[in-house]
């Protein structure tokens, strides 16, 4: 989807939100905080329920002008209504929101379709209608790789999640996403012990035979002596085709030590995982994290990656693999307790964040692992663990509370894939409350989630069929190609990006739009509207969270 502008010479024709409240179009648990930002003055609002009764009714408060948003903001806020059923909130104005649930189950919905998205970007298998539904398709990708700049040999490398709303496989996000979800089973394994899916049963829990769905490619990434390759792609993005209509040459591109450092931390994390379920494999990821570690050991020098001349897929690029190859360490050490593995820990610990938990910076991750594990650490390191996951939580209340709209966001915050950043910020949050065993974040917790199911400055919830006005027009290949209206639910957008850098987002949000308001659900605006496994990650993180306390 080169441009919509360039194809029919006009602006595309994008949705806007007509409505002047917003809020978490999914909704609450009965016990959850609730709240509604409202952009014109009110006094006082209803709730109504399905026949039109009010069942509730309250004050706002005015909040007042909102930096990011440029909106100027008042606050209806219903937490102490607790009773199930679907609502309306109704101004004094007369103006109305869109409906909403109260219930205890309300956000496992959700995190299903978050969870089921990765199993449509599946590469190299077929999605037959029996799983797949409407959107079944052929299998895809399954030819041979030759490297990049090689011999010519054919390398058997199918499989694992296609990376975003293109068809390139990328080793650093892969890991990364997977590592979320594993995460996610194993501080909230009750919420996914009986999720069903509809995905081919594994014995394992489905969010389980997902990940390894992604492991099992992880590993044919793997090279002998325990080296890397970066990505696999074709030398160009494709077009807007299907996936089995993308023939092109796929190449395997050059090893890099942040690929090696999060293979390693991953298969790690998978043996564990697995270990009481499937021994075997669990086995198999052990020897593959070793291998990768001395691969590390014996090649301690940066071996970062760029794409080399004539080739436009992901860069992911990084400037260090401190934080890399501090995550493996540490995930290496909570696997098998050997003191080299504590040592390199420990050797680490200088030189970057050890909350920051996305895939271009990983030290978080490797807080992770350490903190759920049992085994030893010096007091200097679970001290600095604790500093850092304290004091950038405290510094995202502080954003959060100064947004009107609750989002723990500033400005700078509002780039390409911005629901990374507030993903991000959410799981920080819930990892600093388990971390001091208090849940002093909560509010933070539920405000990020509202932001991504409706409350913010676009009314956009930013998970397509999540929510009644959902983002339905991702740059997300399958769905534009697949000739179906409806987008495939469950995908999380990369949302507002206050520096467009497509051609038509450049053209179609104004110079001086506020940064939460630079967005449009345009298929062809990849800088706003683009899906990625690394953004539904978290979001399951997080789904994951709200559905074990509601
Ligand atoms: O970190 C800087 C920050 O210091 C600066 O103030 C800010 C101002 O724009 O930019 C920040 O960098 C941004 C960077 O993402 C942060 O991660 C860049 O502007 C932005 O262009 C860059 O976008 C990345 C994009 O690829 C382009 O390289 C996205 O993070 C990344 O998610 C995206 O990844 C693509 C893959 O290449 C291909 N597959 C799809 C995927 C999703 O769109
Ligand atoms: O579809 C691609 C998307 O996944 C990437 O994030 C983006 C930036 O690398 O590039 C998109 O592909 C575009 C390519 O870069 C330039 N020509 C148009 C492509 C979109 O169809
Ligand atoms: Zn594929």
């Amino acid at each position: 989807m080169d441009s919509l502008y360039f194809t029919n010479n006009e602006p595309p024709t994008t949705r806007t939100f007509s409505r002047v409240i917003f809020l978490n179009q999914e909704g609450f648990a009965p016990n959850g905080r609730k709240r509604a930002v409202i952009k014109v003055p009110c006094e006082k609002f209803d709730i109504e329920n399905e026949y039109g009764t009010v069942v509730y009714s309250g004050e706002t408060v005015h909040f007042g002008y909102d930096e990011c948003s440029g909106d100027d903001v008042y606050i209806a806020d219903f937490s102490d209504f607790h009773s199930d059923g679907v609502y309306t909130l109704v101004t004094d104005k007369g103006e109305r929101s869109l409906s909403f649930t109260v219930g205890s189950g309300v956000y496992r919905p959700v995190l299903d379709k978050l969870v089921k998205a990765f199993y449509y970007l599946r590469c190299g298998s077929e999605l037959p209608e029996q799983y797949a539904g409407k959107f079944a398709r052929p299998t895809c990708h399954t030819e041979k790789a030759v490297e990049y700049g090689g011999d010519g040999t054919l390398f058997e490398v199918s499989g694992g999640w296609h990376d975003a709303g293109d068809y390139g496989r990328y080793v650093t996000t892969g890991a990364c996403a997977a590592a979320h979800l594993m995460y996610a089973y194993k501080l909230f394994p009750d919420v996914f012990d009986k999720q069903q899916l509809g995905i081919p049963p594994q014995g394992v829990p489905d969010v389980l035979a997902e990940v390894k769905y992604e492991l099992d490619w992880l590993l044919k990434m793997q090279r002998p002596d325990g080296s890397v390759w970066h990505k696999l792609t074709t030398m160009r993005h494709a077009p807007f085709v299907m996936p089995h209509e993308d023939r092109e040459q796929l190449y395997l591109f050059p090893p890099s030590s942040m690929a090696a450092a999060d293979l390693a931390a991953t298969c790690a994390l998978g043996a564990m995982v697995f270990s009481e379920k499937n021994p075997h494999y669990s086995e198999k990821l052990k020897a593959a994290a070793e291998l990768s570690w001395k691969w590390l050991e014996e090649n301690p020098e940066f071996i970062g990656f760029s794409n080399p001349e004539g080739c436009n897929t992901g860069n992911y690029s990084e400037r260090t693999d401190v934080d890399n190859r501090f995550w493996a360490a540490a995930q290496l050490y909570a696997l098998t307790g050997e003191e080299k593995y504590h040592t390199a820990v420990d050797d680490a610990m200088i030189g970057f964040s050890m909350s920051d938990i996305g895939w271009s910076s990983v030290g978080g991750l490797g807080s992770l692992a350490l903190l759920t594990s049992e085994r030893e650490i010096s007091d200097r390191l679970r001290a600095r663990i604790k500093r850092d996951f304290n004091s950038k939580a405290e510094e995202l209340k502080g954003l959060c509370l100064t947004s009107g709209y609750g989002a723990a966001m500033g400005s700078w915050h509002y780039i390409w894939g911005s629901s990374m950043n507030l993903l991000k910020h959410a799981m920080i949050f819930i990892i600093t409350d388990i971390i001091n065993k208090n849940p002093a974040y909560s509010d933070c917790i539920a405000s990020q989630l509202d932001y991504l199911l409706g409350c913010n400055a676009t009314g956009f919830s930013f998970i397509s069929g999540c929510g009644e006005f959902s983002i339905n027009s991702p740059h997300l290949r399958p769905t534009f190609a697949d000739g179906i209206d409806e987008c495939i639910p469950g995908y999380v957008s990369g949302g507002p990006n206050a520096n467009p850098s497509d051609y038509d987002a450049a053209k179609l949000i104004p110079q001086g739009t506020p940064p939460m308001k630079c967005f449009a659900d345009c298929v062809s605006c990849y800088s706003l509207n683009e899906v990625a496994i690394y953004w539904n990650s978290p979001a399951v993180f997080l789904l994951a969270y709200m559905a074990d306390r509601s």
